[in-house]
């Protein structure tokens, strides 16, 4: 076997900032002929509903589905393929989805409103959106706790029907059998109805309607660069979340953990996809070189050590520092979607954090509690997108009205507020409609 490739860096090396930027160099592509299939689709199913939302996916899932109702999965099903399940694994889901709904309840945007001087009431009223689609990727990423993580937080927000979609293309045998485990996340998590279609033309069905495909107010989950060309182009007739890149790691070790823990750390993520970035930072070369010799030793472990390479080799570093104020500096410049620290004092470090989008303190507290059960969403900004947004959580399925309530003798000095403006701006009935309440 070669040996394991993995770029290592030296902060304090000239010519460092430039090697970062490279190592960080990943705008998310957008294909031109990508959107360009994705927007006729679009508009098909726009145009044509159900007819269009079959011959796609009868020809991109190679299924023969004759009609549109069959796409959906009856809900006595999703509760079947529940009970098929191993029960140590339905023990471990249910675990999860209770520690998850007991975060999302902490998430809740509340209410509020204040009496100004003059007795008025202004304030804020949060209602959950009607309707939400959750897209939940096919194939091998087809990963229960996706699930959970989408649907459960839309639930505690009050989302009275949640949409699940789910492409299921048909296997050498001509069988489109939807993964039990994922139906079965999805009955724990309270999915309202779930269809087994996917690519660009769930997402426009979701967006637009079809006669079966109900139309939903938003659009979350992740998929691959058609789903994500696809979600960019309905945004506005209905939301999105962001749109997710390859998912990433910083490690930051003072060089006390167990080599083999940090090695195992950076592998989770890496053996996600050849994309995905693992990085180390820590003040102490020789540090880095024994996690080196562990991921050599351990990578035999992974089934999925072939990704792990190509994800170390083409995205992976270990970057030596200075100190952990450096290693924070370096951090917030990556604004990692995983940051895990991994030393004495997190506490301490965490004062020099500014932009990740979730941060493991210590080293008991390893990225993969995160992805299934610590209980904070695993959905996180990617991409550096930390430096702006947040993860996915009950907010993102509630809406806020602004309250304005006013009294008769509250409205005087307001009429006369907005009337002077009003002239300035030459709008007469505005300025009208203010001084009629004075
Ligand atoms: N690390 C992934 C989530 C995940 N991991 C799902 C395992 N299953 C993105 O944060
Ligand atoms: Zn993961």
């Amino acid at each position: 076997m070669s040996r394991l490739e993995i770029l290592r860096l030296d902060a304090s090396a000239a010519g460092f900032d430039a090697q970062l930027d490279q190592l960080l160099d990943r705008a998310p592509e957008q294909n031109a002929s990508v959107t360009q299939t994705v927007d006729a689709i679009v508009a098909d199913i726009r145009r044509r509903g159900d007819a269009a939302l079959l011959e796609y996916t009868n020809r991109f899932d190679r299924r023969s589905v004759s009609q549109a109702a069959e796409l959906e999965i009856p809900k006595a099903e999703l509760a079947a393929a529940w009970q098929r399940l191993p029960a140590d694994l339905r023990a471990a889901l249910e675990a999860a989805a209770a520690r998850i709904r007991r975060y999302a309840e902490h998430q809740k945007l509340a209410d509020w409103e204040f009496s100004d001087e003059l007795g008025n009431r202004l304030g804020q009223r949060v209602t959950p959106m009607d309707r939400v689609g959750v897209y939940v990727p096919g194939g091998k990423a087809a990963y229960p706790s996706s699930v959970l993580m989408n649907v459960i937080p839309a639930k505690v927000a009050g989302v009275p029907e949640v949409i699940m979609v789910v492409p299921t293309p048909s296997d050498a045998e001509g069988h489109s059998k939807p993964n039990d485990a994922v139906l079965g996340a999805a009955h724990l998590a309270g999915a309202d109805r779930v269809f087994t279609i996917g690519g660009a033309q769930a997402v426009a069905a979701l967006a637009w309607g079809t006669a079966t495909i109900p139309p939903v107010d938003k659009i979350v989950g992740p998929g691959n660069a058609y789903v994500a060309a696809a979600k960019r182009a309905v945004f506005g007739r209905v939301g999105i979340d962001s749109i997710a890149g390859p998912s990433e790691i910083v490690v930051i070790c003072d060089g006390q953990t167990d080599p083999r823990w940090i090695a195992m750390d950076l592998f989770s993520q890496a053996e996600h996809d050849e994309d995905a970035q693992s990085i180390l930072i820590a003040p102490d070369i020789a540090y880095l070189e024994r996690v080196a010799e562990a991921m050599e030793q351990r990578l035999a472990e992974l089934p999925r050590a072939a990704i792990v390479r190509a994800s170390l080799a083409g995205r992976g570093a270990l970057i030596a520092v200075r100190d952990l104020a450096q290693a924070a500096e370096i951090s917030n410049r990556i604004a990692p979607e995983h940051l895990e620290l991994s030393v004495a004092d997190p506490r301490a470090l965490l004062q020099q954090i500014r932009h990740a989008g979730a941060v493991f303190l210590g080293r008991h507290a390893p990225e993969s509690f995160g992805d299934y059960c610590a209980g904070p969403n695993h959905v996180l900004p990617t991409s550096r997108a930390a430096r702006f947004s947040n993860p996915l959580g009950v907010y993102e399925f509630q809406k806020r009205s602004s309250l304005i309530d006013c009294t008769a003798d509250g409205a005087c000095p307001l009429a006369a507020i907005a009337g002077r403006i009003a002239d300035a701006e030459g709008l007469h009935a505005h300025a009208a409609s203010a001084r009629d309440r004075s």
